[in-house]
């Protein structure tokens, strides 16, 4: 099994400011989690971050036909880009959102999320434990289809 994890803009700055939204770890720490999560799972992995739309689109576009599926936090972009959405769709592969923080109790503009309409499941609220949980659950959808 080969997976892809994708963050979106400014999580890169992780840990940097506004420790009480996005907790105090840093990005290095969440990369951490992801590949020792995956090592522990036996599930081979990359982690790909950028804070540019269509470099996500085409790692979206490039993950057909070489992985398995995706797990993708796309940061802002997650509020706007139809792009991402279509991405996700036009790959067909199985996908799980996560956010690190409850974005159900924010702000109105981030109400709607894309990229959650082509995803199986969304994780929100969990701190980077988020992302430990959407691997193990995209893990077990894979097993299961
Ligand atoms: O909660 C999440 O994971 C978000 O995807 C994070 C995005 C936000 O736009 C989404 O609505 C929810 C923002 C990521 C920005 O990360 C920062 C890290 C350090 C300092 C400031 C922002």
């Amino acid at each position: 099994m080969n997976i892809l994890v994708i963050n979106g803009p400014n999580l890169n700055m992780l840990g940097i400011r506004e420790p009480d939204l996005y907790g105090k770890e840093d990005y290095a720490a969440l990369v951490a989690l992801v590949e020792e999560t995956c090592a522990q799972e036996g599930i081979q992995v990359e982690v790909f971050q950028s804070n540019h739309e269509g470099a996500i689109v085409d790692k979206i576009q490039g993950a057909y036909g070489k992985f398995d599926g995706i797990v993708i936090n796309p940061a802002a972009y997650t509020h706007t880009s139809v792009a991402i959405l279509d991405a996700l769709k036009a790959v067909s592969l199985p996908a799980v959102e996560v956010h690190i923080s409850d974005v159900s109790q924010r702000e109105d503009f981030r109400q709607v999320s894309y990229a959650g309409m082509a995803c199986i499941k969304t994780y929100m609220g969990l701190g980077l434990e988020g992302y430990r949980q959407a691997i193990l659950s995209l893990k077990a959808h894979l097993q299961n289809h």
